[in-house]
Order: C-alpha cells, then structure tokens, then sequence
C-alpha cells in the first residue's frame, strides 16, 4: 500500500500510539448526567489553560462556533466578522440556519486581521430597520489568510473597539496554539480579552475528534444547554477526551515543528518553475501556493497528478493549493514533496 504524504489539512492526523493507549485506558462515565471524569478532567484543564472560567468539550470546532453564536445571539442580531472568517466560509451557514444569526462581513486584511475602522462602521445605530449588532467574531490563526497568527495587541485592540461599540467577542481559536507557540506566548494571553474562544484538539494535536469552547461558568452553562440542542451531548465520550487531555499535556510544544517542517517546505517549493508561494506564505503550519497561468493546469489536475507521485494537497482555487504541516510529516518528505512538484510541472 502507498505511504501517502497527506498535507490537506492538519485535521487528517491520526492519533499516535500514546494517545490510542490513553483512550483505551480512559476512565468513563455518562457525561449527559456530569459523570464522566476523564471529559470534566480535560473540560477543567482547558479552562485553565486558556485562563477562563468555564469549558465544554463538543464533537467539532463548527459545532463549538455555532454554539458560541447563539449563546451570545439571538434572531436577528447580528455577527461582524471578516470575508475569509471560517464560520463564515466552511460552516455551512449553520448561524444563519439555525440561529436565524445575520452575519456583516466587512474585508479580512492580508494578516488576517480586520481594520478597527471597519468594525467600527459595521456596527449598528439602534434603529428599528437594522439587525441588532452583537458580535464580533476574530479566528487565529487565520486559516484562508495563510495560517498567520495574530498578535496579542492587535486582538486588545479589536477587542476593546468591539466592547466599546457594546458587543461580545468570540475568537474562532481552532489553531489557537500554533499561534500561541508561533509568538513564544501561553495562550491565555491571546485570549484573556474575548468572551468566549473554540479550539481544536483534532487539527495539530493529533486528537482524532474534538473540539472545545472556553468562557465564563455562566456562558458556558447557556452553550451546555445549547449542544444538548444541537444533539451533541455525548455519552462516554471519555474515551475521546483522554486523547484531548494528552494533546493539550504532550502535543503543543512539539507544533513549532511542523512550522518549522512549513518553512522548509516553503523554501523547497518556492524554487519550483512554475510555482509560487502566496503572498505572506508560509505562516505557522500552512503554505499556500499557486501554479502559473501559463502552464494551462488546474489545480485538480496538478493534484491529480501529485497524487499518483504519493502527494496529496487541498485545492484552495483554480490555481491554487494549501499545504499544511503536521505530526505525521517527516524532514525526509519534504524533498519528496518538492520533487513531486517538480516532476508534475515539467511533463
Ligand atoms: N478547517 C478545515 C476545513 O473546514 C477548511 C481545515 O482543513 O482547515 N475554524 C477553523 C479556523 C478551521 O480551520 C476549522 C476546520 C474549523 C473551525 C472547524 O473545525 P471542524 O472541522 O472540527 O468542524
């Protein structure tokens, strides 16, 4: 069977041996009745170690968004958040859908960042025309930006002009520690000034499924009624928040590498004829690349074609590809990589 170097996404990590063994060995119980331990241990130390009050452990990071955006909202009110914001890209709608939420998109900056002038005018006057302006919704690191992290500063800004307009701030933090360690900080500091945070323990951190919400204990007791709503309160989903409790104890620190593992991938294929790195790429685990016009190939195609060399990639556009670092990508895969590219644009 072909070993497949697997960059499409982060989220294709399989747990490590360590994490299988954890799971096996994870104490259980019914978490809709509060008697699971092993979820209120991870529930606990994710609460602590993102320095807010409350946490709730859910099956995805869409599922922990969506919840997040009707516990801070109700119908028609009204979420601002940038054009490249996942939740507004990849979720399907689901605020909308299900929380008859509107959302206000106002331009992601190339850094992933939203300009504070544009939030500013995205808030609405108290009329009886409008929506009601609830929300201000930021994502780091931001994946359509190229996996760029946002700094500490900038969100205290964001964040003190969304409070000073009256509204609550979510952070989408699904890598929240790719950017914690790509700025060398914990990640409570990127976080102390939101309301409420999701993050991801099946991208990066190798759990196979798992995502959790972060807030105060009253917020987080309006999200718990809300899974249940949504149909996500698990039973002995125990033996899934061991994987997560060993992720957040032994999966963190290690992320650098794949940065690291990002960077050299970026050097290699930015020496490719044909091939261009993105503006601003590579960022913490993802590079982003685009094919030149004049060689009349898709990015199916081209994927097509990596894929026979062994190589698959996320198609992010008519040209281009997103490449994402991750535990399972090796310092030996990466010339294989490089040459598969290369092998692919010159036939
Ligand atoms: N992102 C996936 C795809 O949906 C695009 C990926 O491969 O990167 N927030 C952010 C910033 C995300 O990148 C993702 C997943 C989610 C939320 C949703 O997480 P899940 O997949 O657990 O629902």
């Amino acid at each position: 069977m072909m070993e497949w170097i697997d960059l499409r996404s982060d989220t294709v990590t399989l747990p490590p041996e360590k994490m299988r063994a954890a799971m096996a060995a994870a104490e259980l119980g019914d978490d809709v009745y509060g008697e699971d331990p092993t979820i209120n241990r991870l529930q606990m130390l994710a609460a602590e170690r993102l320095g807010k009050g409350a946490a709730l452990f859910l099956p995805s990071g869409t599922m922990g968004n969506l919840a997040a955006v009707l516990a801070h909202c109700g119908r028609g009110d009204e979420v601002i958040m940038g054009d490249c914001a996942h939740t507004f890209l990849y979720e399907a709608g689901g605020i909308a859908a299900l929380g008859g939420v509107h959302p206000f998109i106002i331009p992601n900056q190339a850094d992933g960042t939203l300009k504070i002038s544009d939030i500013k005018r995205a808030v609405r006057a108290p009329d009886a025309h409008f929506p009601t302006s609830k929300l201000l919704i930021l994502e780091n690191t931001h994946n359509r930006c190229g996996g760029v992290s946002l700094t500490r500063a900038y969100m205290l800004e964001a964040a003190r002009t969304a409070r000073e307009a009256g509204l609550a701030i979510h952070l989408d933090g699904a890598r929240i520690f790719n950017a914690a360690v790509d700025q060398g900080v914990p990640a409570s500091a990127l976080v102390d000034m939101v309301d409420s945070v999701t993050f991801c323990l099946s991208k990066g951190l190798c759990a196979p499924v798992g995502s959790v919400l972060c807030g105060s204990q009253d917020f987080i007791a309006k999200a718990h009624r809300i899974r249940k709503q949504l149909g996500g309160g698990m039973r002995q989903a125990g033996v899934l928040a061991a994987a997560g409790i060993l992720a957040l104890e032994e999966m963190v620190d290690r992320l650098i590498e794949d940065h690291q593992h990002a960077t050299a991938l970026a050097a290699g294929l930015g020496e490719v004829p044909g091939l261009r790195l993105d503006k601003g790429s590579p960022k913490t685990n993802m590079v982003y690349v685009e094919i030149d016009a004049g060689l009349g190939l898709t990015a199916q195609e081209c994927a097509a074609q990596l894929r026979k060399e062994g190589v698959l990639v996320g198609i992010t556009g008519e040209r281009h590809f997103r490449l994402v670092s991750h535990y399972w990508i090796r310092d030996e895969h990466l010339p294989m990589v490089v040459n598969a590219f290369k092998k692919v644009l010159s036939t």
